[in-house]
């Protein structure tokens, strides 16, 4: 192997890098402080973005068409988006509903205790479905992120998944009646905004999946802090939802451990974990977009915002290198046999043999007992990959 020409390590479109636009564009607003950044048009961001090497742009409607827009209103807004994707050939491969920042959503959308709410709910993603097909994404994500609860009685949990099940059936029949190619993409969180979010992990909402009426058209968005807020793996969690054959989409950000969201530029917070990301990303037969889900820290100006983004990219590129030059390794292929990594994927009860065979054979346990695993030296090898000395 040549040796790694870092300085050159730069995002094509090939490498298919793309960004929400509430991410370069969020202004710093938290629950402690109001806007620190002007406004970013979408037009300005998709240009900035291209620039950086992004080949795409996702959307909640809000971002581009402000809440409660006209009909001319919402054509004024769109068409500059649009003119700045024809003029830089960014492509828009998944787009979302906003369910969450008007008060009316202050309980939720779909599982919101408010009937009247619950069908406005319906009735705005309805409108964004027919946008996403009407730019080409090819998923839909949905972030539940007010539908939960902060107290016990005032949420009827089974009835909340009741409803969240019939508005997915709804979508699901809007889509296949349309003939429209767009899958959902449910996005798990445990907490923030709400007490306690419904379908808060990856495993809570693959079961929900399965109970509804159009599974297939159904998967995930996982989101690497919102699995690290529940002290989970997320590279475990895409593995897992990979078996599914549920990934349909994910959002990479930095999170150091169980605290608020923090939504760091990816390969900032859990850099081990960040590492093993980008090996199942890469390895694990995903074939969407690398998209981030980010927010550049209140402390940065427009220029920190550009550089926080290009270093979502590069963090990628540069571990996605590490990664290959880990598998690459002879001595990494020899320690992963000396850890049977390998021997895992031969079925345990051979398909010729029987449970009685199986229950005749002669084994020592205690010999069996004294073998180590090895998995301490096949990990310093990953780590000196990624530190950077080997
Ligand atoms: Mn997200």
């Amino acid at each position: 192997m040549t040796a790694t020409d870092w300085g050159s390590l730069l995002p094509t479109r090939d490498d298919r890098f793309s960004f929400g636009l509430w991410t370069v564009g969020w202004q710093g607003v938290d629950v402690f402080g109001g806007a620190i950044r002007p406004p970013l048009d979408p037009a300005e961001a998709v240009h900035r973005l291209s620039d950086l090497g992004a080949y795409g742009v996702t959307f909640h409607d809000d971002d581009v068409i402000p809440f409660g827009s006209s009909a001319s209103e919402r054509l004024a807004r769109l068409t500059p988006f649009r003119k700045a994707l024809e003029e830089t050939g960014l492509v828009v491969p998944m787009v979302t509903t906003n369910l969450f920042s008007h008060p009316v959503f202050r309980d939720g959308g779909f599982t919101n205790n408010d009937r009247d709410v619950r069908r406005f709910a319906i009735r705005k993603t309805l409108d964004q479905v027919d946008l996403a097909a009407e730019l080409g994404a090819k998923v839909f994500v949905a972030w539940g992120g007010r539908e939960g609860a902060e107290s016990g009685a005032a949420k009827d949990v089974k009835a909340a998944l009741d409803r969240y099940r019939e508005a997915f059936d709804l979508l699901g029949d809007y889509v296949l009646d349309q003939g429209y190619d767009l899958r959902f993409a449910i996005e798990p969180k445990p907490n923030e905004p709400r007490g306690d979010i419904l379908l808060p992990t990856i495993g809570h909402a693959l079961a929900f999946i399965n109970e509804l009426a159009h599974p297939e058209l159904v998967g995930l968005n996982p989101e690497t802090g919102h699995e690290e807020m529940a002290g989970l793996n997320y590279a475990h969690g895409l593995a897992q939802a990979l078996w599914h054959g549920k990934l349909f989409h994910i959002d990479l950000n930095g999170q150091t451990g169980p605290r608020y969201d923090q939504d760091f530029r990816f390969g900032a917070g859990n850099a081990r974990g960040a590492f093993w990301t980008v090996d199942i990303v890469e390895n694990g037969g995903y074939e969407g977009p690398r998209h981030f889900d980010f927010k550049p820290p209140r402390t940065e100006d427009m220029d920190g915002v550009w550089a926080s983004a290009a270093g979502c990219m590069r963090n990628y590129l540069v571990l996605r290198e590490k990664v290959r030059a880990f598998r690459a390794d002879p001595e990494v292929q020899a320690a992963l046999a000396a850890a049977r990594v390998d021997q895992l994927a031969v079925p345990t009860v051979d398909p010729a043999e029987t449970l009685a065979d199986l229950r005749a054979e002669e084994f020592d346990p205690v010999e069996a007992g004294r073998r180590g695993m090895a998995f301490e030296h096949l990990d310093q090898l990953a780590l000196e990959h990624l530190y950077g000395v080997r």
